[in-house]
């Protein structure tokens, strides 16, 4: 039986209507490109036919090129179908809705006109996936909108709503969400004998505005250094748009096509890709019947108004989902309101939200007092302290008053979530919720399965996080759970590499020129090392051959908790965030050494580097050997989400394969092994994958979670 054509070709009152077909998203695969062409040809052979609408079945326009078919041969096509498009002889209207993104927007940019429904969204995101538009979408744009904003654009990869389109003079007409087909059809009657017809290629008028402002591209390369440093992709967009101003069109698209080529199999676009679909990936569960829906949350609820619940009821209230905060004294529910009121007021300041948006999210958050007020809500959200006393009281409540079907959750980021479960007479309703701080920015969220969680719970728990803008990622409950537990050794190295004699401030540096944000001291300076003592002093309590770190103690005890005692690994000078190295942890670092008769040593920057990410490398596979996370690419978008790490870099397993390799992984960590003992013990599923000289990014459970 012959597959269904990817597109179809139909006439209808005279117009030729051109429908890709290809779910999920139209993406350009195999036959899209032809089937348009023969298309177009069909409509200007047609006398009937005086002119044609491009339009995509199902949710969407076309999502782009299918990125799948990236750095694997394609065939060339005889012809091309955007200059087959913009050279018709009779007029096309692009009709969009959903998404028309990079190819997709590239062969609306090459039709005539384009109509779009207010809830479409458009843009150039090629800089995401680590290459430019290359279908002509650096030429075209900027003749059509102006270098400028055509070069925010395409750097910045945003989707672009519909209305701000059609500002922006992408749009022609903005047209009613229910009968985009129709309006298509009799818009293209109203222009089909309007000629000449508006070629983009042709447009030179808005390019203008570069002689006005020359210095536009250099600034543009400026304002990114930071954060695309280490990139190319964003500056060759920069270089194409560029070109569009200064050589004539089709010399422009030759360097678009030689600069693309340049990008599509660089390190930094296959590791993108790959963070693309982890990310698609990590939101599947492994053998989950094809019919499990989960219901989409109407209601919430949250018991504690700490700093993480009051975050978390920001982030249901963020999308619009009434949320109920519990807490069962008046005082700490005040307080716990007015830090959530403070956090919205910082960002109306900032910008980054308006007054508006302010008034709009404050009312959906509702403090109460009693668990009887939460009783009917869809899922309630535990995040009081973390002790284990406290959690049992609060899930027997859970259980007593809950209705029936309602998810239970625990925002534990270290207590065993069967633990919860178990004084409930519904642990398969119980699950974790692990945000990470602060709960309303950070886009991860782990859930945690218990032993006797139910896959509808996990299902449920994940699609929570979904409606709430975060990346949902499964992991097995263990100590740490997976992304803190696979982060846990990368702290280890950093406190104990300071006992060998490198700095803080090296560290960073290798960090931050590896592309972090920040590097783990400052981090650590940020968020207090007073965290990280507590938990260390509780860990010291329970194992007695826990390896304490008295570096860092020694500096708790000092006073220096970080930024907000104006010193930590780094001394700040009164209101600045700038952190200064100091020779005072220097003395503290040499005392330890001494004390301990631990060598002094140099470091590489690479030395850091390794020892900093393959003791986690080592610990992911622990992880997977354990059958505690689904897949080695989830973990990856853990530390992408949760940790800052570089999404250019594609994760912590697909660096490792990417920029060590397995064998070079495993003789590593078998030195020092050799070197430091036990805690550099190679996993075996290590061992098994650098044997077969496999990937460590395609690496699978041992045991199902
Ligand atoms: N190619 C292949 N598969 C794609 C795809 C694409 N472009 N876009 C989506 N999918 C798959 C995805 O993997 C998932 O599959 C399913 O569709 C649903 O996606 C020449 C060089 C459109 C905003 O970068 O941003 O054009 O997991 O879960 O959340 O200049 O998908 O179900 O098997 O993400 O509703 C430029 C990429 C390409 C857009 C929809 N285009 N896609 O989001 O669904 S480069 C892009 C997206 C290019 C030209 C160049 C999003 C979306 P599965 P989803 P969603």
């Amino acid at each position: 039986m012959s597959e269904a054509p990817v597109v179809r070709f139909e006439v209808e009152d005279g117009i030729g209507v051109i429908t890709v077909d290809n779910p999920p998203v139209n993406a350009l695969g195999p036959g899209v490109r032809e089937g348009i062409i023969e298309s177009v040809d069909k409509g200007n052979a047609d006398p009937n036919v005086k002119a044609m609408v491009l339009i995509g079945a199902g949710r969407s326009f076309i999502a782009g090129a299918d990125i799948r078919q990236f750095g694997k041969p394609r065939p060339t096509l005889p012809r091309n179908s955007h200059d087959v498009l913009d050279q018709s002889a009779k007029p096309i209207v692009a009709a969009i809705h959903g998404f028309a993104l990079g190819g997709g927007l590239e062969h609306a940019l090459s039709s005539h006109y384009r109509l779009a429904v207010p809830s479409a969204k458009v843009g150039l995101p090629e800089v995401l996936i680590g290459v430019l538009p290359g279908g002509g979408g650096t030429q075209r744009l900027p003749r059509l909108i102006g270098p400028k904003a055509a070069m925010e654009l395409i750097v910045s990869g945003r989707h672009v709503p519909a209305p701000e389109a059609k500002t922006l003079g992408i749009i022609d007409e903005i047209v009613d969400e229910k009968d985009l087909r129709g309006a298509a059809i009799r818009f293209a009657k109203s222009i089909a004998a309007k000629r000449p017809l508006p070629v983009v290629r042709n447009r030179t008028e808005r390019l203008a505005e570069a002689k006005a402002d020359p210095g536009m591209f250099e600034a543009m390369r400026k304002s990114i250094a930071r954060r695309a440093r280490n990139q190319k992709a964003p500056y060759h967009c920069i270089a194409c748009v560029e070109a569009a101003t200064t050589q004539p069109f089709d010399d422009g698209i030759q360097t678009e096509r030689r600069l693309f080529a340049e990008l599509e199999n660089s390190e930094e676009a296959r590791a993108l890709r790959y963070a693309f679909f982890a990310e698609r990936e990590v939101a599947k569960i492994p053998n989950a019947p094809k019919d499990l829906k989960p219901p989409k949350v109407k209601t919430a609820a949250v018991v504690g108004a700490g700093t993480m619940g009051g975050g978390i009821a920001m982030s249901f209230a963020d999308f619009g989902i009434p949320v109920k905060v519990l807490e069962v004294s008046r005082e700490v529910l005040d307080k716990g309101m007015q830090r959530v009121r403070d956090n919205y007021a910082v960002s109306v300041k900032r910008g980054s939200l308006t007054q508006a948006e302010m008034d709009k999210r404050l009312p959906l958050i509702q403090p109460v007092e009693r668990y009887e007020d939460i009783a009917d809500c869809d899922v309630v959200i535990e995040a009081v302290f973390e002790r284990v006393d406290v959690k049992k009281d609060v899930f027997a409540k859970l259980d007593a008053v809950m209705k029936p079907g309602a998810l239970l959750l625990t925002n534990s980021s270290a207590i065993d979530t069967d633990i919860m479960g178990g004084v409930t007479k519904r642990p398969q309703d119980v699950a974790g919720a692990h945000f990470f701080a602060p709960a309303n920015v950070m886009k991860l969220y782990e859930v945690v399965k218990g032993t006797k969680t139910s896959i509808e719970t996990i299902a449920g728990a994940m699609q929570v996080g979904r409606d709430i803008g975060k990346i949902s990622a499964v992991a097995g409950t263990c100590d740490g759970f997976v992304a803190n537990r696979s982060r846990a050794p990368f702290t280890t190295e950093m406190m104990l590499m300071l006992e060998e004699g490198a700095l803080p401030e090296q560290v960073d540096k290798v960090m931050v020129d590896f592309g972090y944000p920040m590097g783990p001291f400052a981090v650590s300076d940020l968020s207090g090392l007073d965290i990280g003592y507590d938990t260390r002093k509780r860990r010291a309590a329970a194992d007695p051959n826990y390896r304490k770190l008295p570096v860092p103690d020694r500096l708790v005890e000092m006073g220096r908790k970080g930024q907000k005692t104006g010193a930590g690994w780094y001394r700040y000078e009164k209101g600045d965030r700038t952190p200064h190295p100091d020779e005072v942890v220097k003395s503290v670092i040499a005392d330890v050494a001494k004390e301990f008769g631990i060598p002094q040593r140099t470091f590489t920057d690479e030395e850091i580097l390794r020892r900093l990410l393959l003791a986690s490398v080592n610990e992911a596979c622990k992880i997977l050997e354990e059958g505690k996370a689904y897949r080695a690419s989830d973990i990856d978008v853990m530390w992408l989400h949760g940790f800052g790490f570089p999404r250019y870099r594609g994760g912590l397993m697909f660096w490792a394969d990417m920029n060590v390799g397995s064998k070079e992984v495993l003789r590593q960590i078998e030195e020092w092994h050799q070197r430091y003992g036990e805690r550099w013990k190679p996993s075996a599923l290590l061992k098994e994958i650098a044997t077969a000289g496999g990937a460590f990014r395609e690496a699978k459970p041992k045991k199902p979670m």
